[in-house]
């Protein structure tokens, strides 16, 4: 009887830490140039944490492609300044450009594609996303936090 009782109670633990750990989002792209979120929110018990990139419209990549890349908020306009040369086969974005946390490849209509990046890398806060095919950045960005 005892030992029933505290199987339940762990059970019933160990589901209430899987609730407060999501340590995953989707985040949907649209042919009206827009994610569906301006703010990511992390658990700061996560250790690592994965976005999936989706795009609901019906655009081909090459019309209107997404990316979701995350950096400093200060190093966003940059970045995209300087992957407007790198053209689309490199995803709109400076090869080994350190002050690109994680980003996915530019995506088409239905695709996905997702990144997976160390929670540490952002702790200290002043983080954001943004897509950087051209001219997207002034609509498609928001800010991803750690609480
Ligand atoms: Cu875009």
């Amino acid at each position: 009887m005892f030992s029933k009782v505290v199987a339940v109670s762990l059970l019933a633990l160990a589901s209430s830490q899987l609730m407060a750990a999501e340590c995953k989002t989707t985040v949907d792209s649209t042919d009206q140039m827009s994610f569906s979120t301006k703010a990511i929110e992390i658990d700061k018990s996560c250790k690592t944490f994965t976005i999936e990139l989706t795009h609901s419209g019906n655009l081909p990549k090459n019309v209107m492609g997404h990316n979701l890349v995350i950096s400093k908020e200060a190093d966003m306009q940059p970045i995209a300044t300087a992957g407007l040369s790198a053209g689309i086969d490199k995803n709109y974005l400076p090869e080994g450009d350190a002050r690109i946390i994680a980003h996915t490849k530019i995506i088409g209509a239905k695709e996905t594609d997702s990144l997976t990046f160390d929670v540490a890398k952002i702790a200290d806060g002043g983080y954001g996303f943004f897509c950087s095919f051209p001219g997207h950045i002034s609509m498609m960005k928001g800010t991803i936090t750690v609480k």
